[in-house]
């Protein structure tokens, strides 16, 4: 098979964010844009002459074009083999697993997750490790150097081989396997999840509706729920992926799952729902009349997980995001286990995973994810919920207030401010950090400020820094106020504005959290003067 290679030069923007690289699809379409990246990538890992890798994507817009791109650039640059999801597909947590379960060197995700797909959507670029999970900030910053001093890439040239055929192909001196994407990822779910108990419950009329949001799920979720587990057929929704995924928003939250959530707190609703996003990683959880904040489920889930056989030895510790809320923590401490708080992005997890530190793990923005891969697993959380409430026989909102009765409740809420001028954006943090020493003590509405500091990180295993991780306020009488800037958005800045206030008042847990969280949202708006400095007056999403 004959190599080329092309010269090329540095493109700006190349760097990671939050979970890879993301960009408009049109941009990554452009001349060298891919191309440049993946090399950077190979580079950045040390080459990837005699390598494994893993390959897949959820399956959006471009998902099949890139990754005929990819392997051929894998075998120019000497890969002894790639292992790819049959039809270029594979969710996040499936490519994980893979990654782990093959004993891969690492593996590239095509996938911007919860962005929207389509020609005038995103795409994206992700590079996991040896342990499958997503690159560390040193490895990430290094692909990111290689952008800035690339000059040729290597690629084959070949026709695009066919990714609907299973088996063992070859692709010059390189082998490409195709795997069925769902078969592994169900053989592992039955490792640690009780199938004959949720088998039962669906026996019994259990009744629950998940929807796929027509993206990547959906495949996992017919097999495993309706095909294995006996779920009526219907149970998925939404269950075919769609490479603009039906035109919606891939993102499992009640603004976006709105057909979810009307059927959830409709006449006859379900017992349980569920939504997962773009590539599988993110789940969201509904009771019947019942939502569950992401925050609230990774203690529910920890309070419970030893109902499950993957869990039955207990749990090693915990860990959550930082703009997570403390729910967990409180069920962490009654267990006398540790509680870890990272930066926002999966790969802070996975140091305190693969050290056996911590078995679970989660974070506010619909992640939820524990030891058995390095991912956030929106299915794996949906099918350990089902399993405790088959062993409990309790509806969900009954799980819930007994959590709050014995724990407190963490109200919780986030507000977007999206595409906002980056400068304004900047700008307004700039202030805020500013002025965080001279916080203390400042009444701001009916709120004291009792803390504020900007968040930074050392890695109890690799002891790596990482600084400026987002500016935390926290108020005396429990409520914390949380600002950062995203880092998977592809046009100008979203601000991140995270709001929590505990309550621990046996007759105050069952209030709308909009009422209660109304002072520290209006301290954190009158502290950071949000509104007048980015012109906006009412944040664009709130979940
Ligand atoms: C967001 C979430 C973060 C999550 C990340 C990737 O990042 O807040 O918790 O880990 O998306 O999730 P940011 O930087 O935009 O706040 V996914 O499912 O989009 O890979
Ligand atoms: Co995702």
């Amino acid at each position: 098979m004959p190599m080329q290679n092309v010269r090329t030069s540095p493109i700006e923007g190349q760097k990671p964010g939050t979970s890879g690289l993301r960009k408009k699809t049109t941009v990554f379409q452009r001349p060298h844009f891919l191309e440049n990246y993946v090399q950077s990538t190979f580079d950045g890992i040390g080459g990837i002459e005699g390598k494994t890798l893993v390959i897949g994507g959820d399956g959006r817009f471009f998902n099949d074009q890139a990754i005929q791109i990819i392997l051929r650039m894998a075998s120019a640059n000497g890969a002894k083999k790639c292992i790819v999801g049959q039809g270029g597909l594979l969710s996040t947590p499936a490519a994980s697993h893979l990654i782990r379960l093959r004993a891969a060197d690492g593996g590239l995700i095509l996938s911007a997750s919860h962005n929207p797909g389509g020609p005038d959507a995103d795409f994206g670029l992700k590079y996991n490790g040896p342990n499958g999970g997503p690159a560390t900030e040193a490895v990430t910053d290094e692909i990111f150097k290689r952008t800035t001093q690339i000059t040729c890439y290597r690629i084959a040239a070949a026709d695009d081989l066919d990714l609907s055929k299973l088996g063992t192909h070859s692709f010059g001196d390189m082998t490409v396997e195709i795997v069925d994407p769902v078969a592994d990822y169900a053989d592992l779910m039955k490792t640690i999840i009780d199938f004959p108990k949720i088998r039962s419950l669906f026996e019994g009329g259990f009744r629950m509706c998940f929807d796929a949001m027509h993206a990547i799920t959906g495949p996992y979720a017919h097999t495993i729920l309706e095909d294995m587990l006996g779920a009526p057929k219907g149970t998925v929704i939404n269950g075919v992926p769609s490479p603009d995924f039906g035109k919606g928003h891939p993102d499992p939250n009640p603004i976006w799952a709105k057909d979810l959530m009307d059927r959830m707190y409709g006449a006859d609703a379900p017992d349980f729902g569920a939504a997962s996003d773009g590539d599988g990683d993110r789940n969201m959880v509904v009771g019947r009349g019942a939502y569950v904040t992401p925050s609230d489920s990774l203690a529910l889930l920890t309070a419970h997980a030893h109902l499950a056989p993957g869990y039955r030895d207990g749990l090693a510790g915990v860990a959550r995001s930082m703009p997570t809320s403390r729910a967990v923590d409180r069920v962490a401490a009654s267990l006398g286990i540790d509680c870890f708080e990272t930066p926002t992005g999966w790969k802070f997890f996975g140091n305190l995973l693969d050290a056996g530190k911590v078995t679970l793990c989660g974070e506010e923005s619909a992640g939820t994810g524990s030891d058995h891969v390095r991912e956030k697993d929106g299915l794996w959380a949906v099918l350990l919920w089902l399993n405790i409430l088959a062993e409990t026989g309790k509806p969900v909102s009954e799980l819930m207030n007994d959590l709050w009765q014995a724990h407190g409740r963490c109200y919780y809420s986030r507000f977007d401010y999206e595409d906002v001028e980056s400068a304004k954006a900047g700008a307004m943090m700039d202030a805020l950090r500013s002025k965080l020493n001279a916080l203390v003590g400042v009444k701001a509405g009916d709120l004291v400020v009792e803390a504020a500091d900007e968040f930074s990180y050392l890695d109890p295993v690799d002891w790596s820094q990482s600084s400026g991780q987002g500016i935390r306020i926290a108020f005396e009488g429990g409520a914390r106020a949380v600002f950062r800037l995203s880092g998977t958005g592809t046009q100008g800045a979203t601000i991140r504005l995270y709001l929590e206030q505990l309550e621990t008042d046996p007759a105050k847990l069952q209030v709308s959290p909009d009422v209660v969280l109304q002072k520290v949202r209006d301290a954190a708006l009158s502290i950071s003067q949000l509104e007048p400095m980015t012109g906006r007056t009412a944040p664009d999403v709130i979940t």
